[in-house]
């Protein structure tokens, strides 16, 4: 499954034409910031909403933030992060985005930090690609394609961190 999941990956980045930097291994680099390993995962047809996911490496000497993002998949898009309200397990619209500290990676996961697409145009199909811009306050917008994963994936692929 593995291997399937990761010929997959890699498969979809050929069907992208790249307007940006591209490493062998899909590592995306857009100024200061590096970014790996994003995914989707399949939707049931008419979900209202879909997550984003990916890793965002800042490696720069200066902070960044994720102030935005949009799709043609979605009505809109928001930046959501997790939180235990009480003894509840949240998701909550990051107002002022999401923050990006010099030297460190922030991974947007399942359970954690995610794009939440919202007023979904299509059912996310497994296999298929999902486009998104994100807009970086000083890194500016860059536009990316999501893998569409399993309804259950974790991960885009395995990964050594
Ligand atoms: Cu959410």
């Amino acid at each position: 499954m593995i291997r399937f999941l990761r010929a997959a990956f890699a498969a979809s980045f050929l069907l992208v034409a790249p307007a940006f930097a591209q490493d062998h291994d899909g590592t995306i680099h857009h100024a200061d910031l590096n970014l790996s390993a994003p995914f989707t995962r399949a939707t049931l047809p008419n979900a209202p909403v879909g997550g984003g996911f990916l890793s965002i490496q800042n490696a720069g000497a200066d902070a960044d933030r994720l102030v935005s993002a949009s799709s043609p998949a979605a009505a809109m898009v928001q930046i959501h992060e997790m939180a235990m309200e009480g003894d509840v397990m949240k998701m909550r619209q990051l107002a002022d985005g999401l923050e990006l500290p010099p030297g460190e990676t922030v991974t947007l996961a399942p359970g954690g930090f995610h794009l939440m697409f919202m007023g979904l145009t299509q059912a996310f199909v497994e296999g298929e690609t999902v486009p998104v811009t994100l807009v970086f306050e000083k890194a500016g917008p860059v536009e990316l394609d999501l893998p569409v994963m399993s309804a259950a994936a974790d991960a885009a692929h395995t990964m050594s961190h």
